[in-house]
């Protein structure tokens, strides 16, 4: 299913791969798998265990290289919840930051049950990694414009790594750190062309920042995107020992649910390996988001801005039908 999805994206392969000097093989994907970094509020939404099986499924698939996930929530049960899913799928040792000082908490219906439920090593949420110093570290180690970056979250964690200062890990600001090594940065987050969504408005000051300062290309995939494309039910069809079955379960009771954080992921993995989607088309212009937490689109610059959003053109049932596909992937 995946593979059929992917075969248009091949049209505009060549010219985009000569545009990004990405090495792709004939079937379209990299041959060296892309670099990837998550940052998810993991908590709140059951959206973002069901992104982390689309991630793990494309990697298993050899299309992308998990580096690291960061978590933008203030649960303390989302990194070992996190950890325990990432362990089920033979990826126990995936490094994982958390948020440090003030974030926004939720209430989760499924970090906890997940993380006493089902196998890991991972500290409490207060005793991991700091994510700043996470993603410096990370940065740090790779090649330059090598790395992309998909939030599916609040941008807490990405407003205090673009503030934060030149230290023993790296002599480059946050700001400098990310233009070096970052090529993409894909974004669920915003309503377009304006509108009023949750990853902005849960922390507004650090939407608005990232949005104004963000210094790489950075496509937004908005609340109207994901909001059509439902995904969740299938997984009844699965093994009762798996953890993203178990999420929906107690989410929602195994019911169907939309699908933003699935569709950023999906997008990022591609747009890494240098593919033009044929599901969705991009307008360019630029974004900002106001102190309400509304954000607006601002026309286009002939095609050359570094902000633009998603329009879906590729069939709903069918795009759900492929993301729920890798939801139901089995570790490899
Ligand atoms: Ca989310």
């Amino acid at each position: 299913m995946i593979r059929t999805g992917m075969l248009p994206w091949l049209k505009i392969l060549v010219v985009v791969a000569a545009v990004s000097f990405v090495v792709v093989s004939n079937n379209g994907w990299a041959e060296k798998p892309p670099l990837l970094i998550l940052d998810t509020d993991f908590s709140s939404d059951v959206d973002d265990t069901g992104a982390v099986a689309v991630l793990h499924g494309l990697a298993d698939q050899g299309h992308v290289r998990i580096l690291a996930m960061m978590v933008s929530s203030g649960d303390p049960w989302s990194v070992p919840c996190l950890d325990a899913i990432n362990t089920w799928y033979g990826r126990p040792d995936i490094p994982i930051g958390m948020v440090k000082g003030k974030a926004v908490t939720h209430i989760s219906k499924y970090t906890r049950k997940i993380a006493e439920e089902f196998s890991h090593d991972s500290p409490a949420g207060k005793d991991a990694p700091d994510a700043v110093t996470l993603y410096r570290k990370i940065l740090a180690q790779q090649a330059d414009h090598s790395v992309t970056i998909v939030t599916i979250g609040y941008l807490t964690n990405l407003r205090n790594l673009l503030l934060s200062k030149a230290d023993a890990i790296s002599p480059l600001d946050g700001g400098t750190l990310v233009r070096h090594k970052v090529k993409t940065m894909v974004c669920m987050g915003g309503d377009y062309p304006a509108g009023y969504e949750w990853n902005f408005y849960q922390d507004v000051p650090a939407a608005m920042h990232v949005v104004k300062y963000w210094p790489t290309p950075v496509i937004f995939c908005g609340f109207e995107v994901g909001r059509d494309i439902w995904t969740g039910a299938g997984l009844k069809n699965v093994r009762s020992t798996n953890p993203i079955r178990r999420s929906y379960e107690l989410y929602n009771r195994l019911t169907d649910r939309p699908s933003w954080d699935q569709v950023a992921v999906f997008y990022a993995v591609g747009i890494a390996n240098g593919q033009e989607s044929d599901l969705w088309t991009r307008v360019y212009g630029r974004n900002s988001v106001h102190p309400t937490g509304r954000n607006y689109w601002h026309g286009t610059v002939d095609g050359q801005a570094d902000h633009s959003y998603l329009v879906q053109r590729g069939d709903t049932d069918k795009i759900a039908e492929m993301l729920e596909q890798l939801m139901l992937s089995a570790p490899q």
